[in-house]
């Protein structure tokens, strides 16, 4: 029998879709989350107890716990991940498709009675600062305690949510359980139309923590193309020089790919008097404000950031936002009941439990911490966090980024021409892949916008909204196109990265501002020798000129490759955006 907890009585369109959730799960109990700290501490209790949370040494990190997923559980799962529009060509060919009766009765019967023995959570939560116009709310019912706690810190969760919704039926329903964890009948399903998901057989974050990259980017760009904004997997971050004027600027990357570095940036030296704040790391909600201008939230409350690779010289700010209530997921513990991943500051420990609980030796050549590990930490521990991160209208944006991670082709900086040139820019972005999503790592492969994996709708519909935008933006943003991740003939990196990226912000902020100067390429604006500050900088002379070198024969292969990746849109790929690479390929001709 089902015992329910703390029910608001009010909200009868909510509890009248609990209920019946209920009745299909089969829960033994339904705890109703309110987001306070009683709470959260009433539920990290269990989670311990339970052993989903193992305690970490509080003198080192105080109110702050590890979790072990089932090793087949690491990542996200594009090819379990479906948009179940009632047609398939809304889906587009970049998605997996099932039609919805379909989906709903595959899932049906997985999660018929997947409850029983277990307690749902009913997880209310609000995407983007409370009453804003630009936030939804959704609701998550949840098996694991572990999602309801992520959540906790995720997103602003609990009563709050509850009284923006008020009565309304507007609200995304989030139906997720673990089941068994068994790959074989794991499914993350989106039904655009119903503002539903159904996320069956996987606790990890992406694919589990429905506020995130299920509601945030693939419903959240459905709605935003309904809607007329833009759902974007971007990094926010202001800029502020040193007479006091913040410019900011919103970037997309892959995933795994720096956004969190990126944006909690400390700059060098040099740049004393500058400073970045950090909005948001991950996700950008985008309207047209009626200045005319890109207006910025960030739907999140938290950072869920990869953990390998983070130390006090690539990520100081990381450093201490994890210093304290932050959950760990499949990093390694040290015996002192700390926590280790590759890339931490230090020697490496003799000895630890690596990710799977087994003990891990020094020189092994199995990796301690799972390559995906993560942290997930509340965005008020962040010491640079913006003070306009609660701002119901959000922040102007003066400048949009795109970045791959490509070994080459693509140089460090270029600035488009236009609009239309900047949306091409973003719509042939590509980037080698990671170990952010199940598959092989390192394999280059086009991702428009760094949203390949995320969006809810058709791509080549995605990218004439994104043409369409200009038409009520007066003052659009200006677009750059970045690459860290260019690398010599050894295989070593020709740029610094981390906070040595400062240089190149400066150079794009100041061409946002048209302060600078910029050389005219076939391809875009660069920056004139000079331009780019190095003073200062450890760098060997002519890393930065191969850096940012052109080859034209390597920009053929690509162009090439852009047209097949166009190619598969059919008419809905924007004419515009084919006719760039034509004319781009004319001009290097
Ligand atoms: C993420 C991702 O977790 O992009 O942010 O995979
Ligand atoms: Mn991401």
């Amino acid at each position: 029998m089902t015992e329910a907890t703390q029910a608001p009585n009010t909200h009868s369109h909510l509890t009248n879709w609990v209920n019946d959730m209920a009745k299909l799960c089969a829960p033994d109990k339904i705890v109703w989350c309110d987001g306070s700290e009683e709470e959260k501490k009433r539920l990290t209790d269990q989670a311990v107890k339970m052993g989903v949370l193992i305690p970490l040494n509080p003198q080192k990190h105080p109110n702050s716990y590890l979790h072990r997923s089932s090793p087949t559980d690491v990542a996200r799962v594009e090819h379990l991940t479906f948009i179940c529009s009632r047609k398939k060509e809304d889906a587009g060919p970049t998605n997996n498709w099932m039609a919805p009766e379909d989906a709903y009765t595959k899932l049906r019967a997985l999660f018929e009675g997947s409850m029983k023995g277990r307690t749902m959570y009913v997880v209310p939560y609000v995407m983007g600062p409370l009453n804003s116009p630009h936030s939804k709310v959704g609701v998550e019912l949840t098996d694991s305690i572990y999602v309801a706690l992520n959540m906790g810190i995720m997103t602003r969760m609990g009563k709050p949510a509850l009284d923006m919704l008020g009565p309304s039926k507007d609200f995304n329903r989030g139906l997720h359980c673990t089941g068994d964890l068994n790959p074989d009948r794991r499914y993350i399903c989106h039904f655009p139309e119903d503002n539903t998901i159904w996320s069956f057989g996987s606790g990890y974050g992406g694919n589990a923590l429905l506020g995130k990259k299920c509601l945030a980017l693939r419903i959240g760009s459905y709605l935003g193309q309904k809607e007329g904004w833009l759902a974007e997997h971007m990094l926010i971050l202001g800029v502020e020089d040193p007479e006091g004027k913040t410019t900011y600027v919103a970037a997309a990357f892959p995933s795994a790919c720096g956004k969190t570095n990126f944006a909690m940036m400390i700059p060098p030296k040099r740049f004393a008097g500058w400073k970045v704040y950090t909005v948001g790391d991950d996700i950008a909600w985008l309207r047209v404000g009626e200045d005319g201008r890109l207006w910025a939230v960030n739907p999140e409350n938290g950072y869920f950031g990869v953990a390998p690779g983070t130390n006090w010289a690539s990520n100081p700010n990381a450093m201490k936002t994890i210093a304290k209530d932050t959950l760990f997921t499949n990093v390694a513990l040290t015996k002192d009941g700390s926590v280790w991943w590759e890339g931490m500051d230090g020697e490496v420990p003799d000895e630890l439990t690596d990710w799977q609980g087994r003990p891990w030796k020094k020189g092994s050549s199995e990796k301690a911490a799972h390559p995906n590990s993560r942290f997930t930490a509340p965005a008020s521990n962040n010491p640079i966090l913006s003070k306009h991160v609660n701002d119901p209208q959000g922040v102007p944006i003066s400048a949009i980024i795109f970045g791959g991670r490509r070994s080459n082709t693509v140089p460090l900086v270029m600035q488009s021409f236009n609009w239309a040139h900047g949306v091409f820019m973003g719509a042939t972005l590509a980037s080698e892949t990671t170990a952010a999503a199940v598959g092989q790592a390192g394999v280059v492969r086009r991702d428009p916008m760094a949203m390949l994996p995320f969006c809810g709708y058709n791509m080549g519909d995605y990218l004439q909204h994104w043409l369409d935008m200009q038409k009520k933006l007066t003052v659009p943003p200006k677009i750059f196109q970045v690459n860290w991740f260019r690398k010599d003939k050894e295989g070593k990196f020709l740029w610094p990265g981390y906070g040595e990226n400062m240089r190149v912000l400066k150079w794009i902020v100041d061409r946002a501002h048209v302060a600078v100067g910029a050389q005219e390429t076939v391809f875009g604006w660069v920056p004139k020798e000079g331009h780019i500050d190095l003073s200062g900088m450890d760098i060997a002379e002519g890393r930065v000129d191969e850096a940012t070198d052109i080859d034209e024969a390597e920009w053929k292969a690509e162009l090439q490759s852009q047209e097949t990746f166009f190619k598969q849109f059919g008419t809905t790929m924007p004419e515009t955006l084919e006719l760039q690479r034509q004319l781009l390929l004319s001009r290097l001709s």
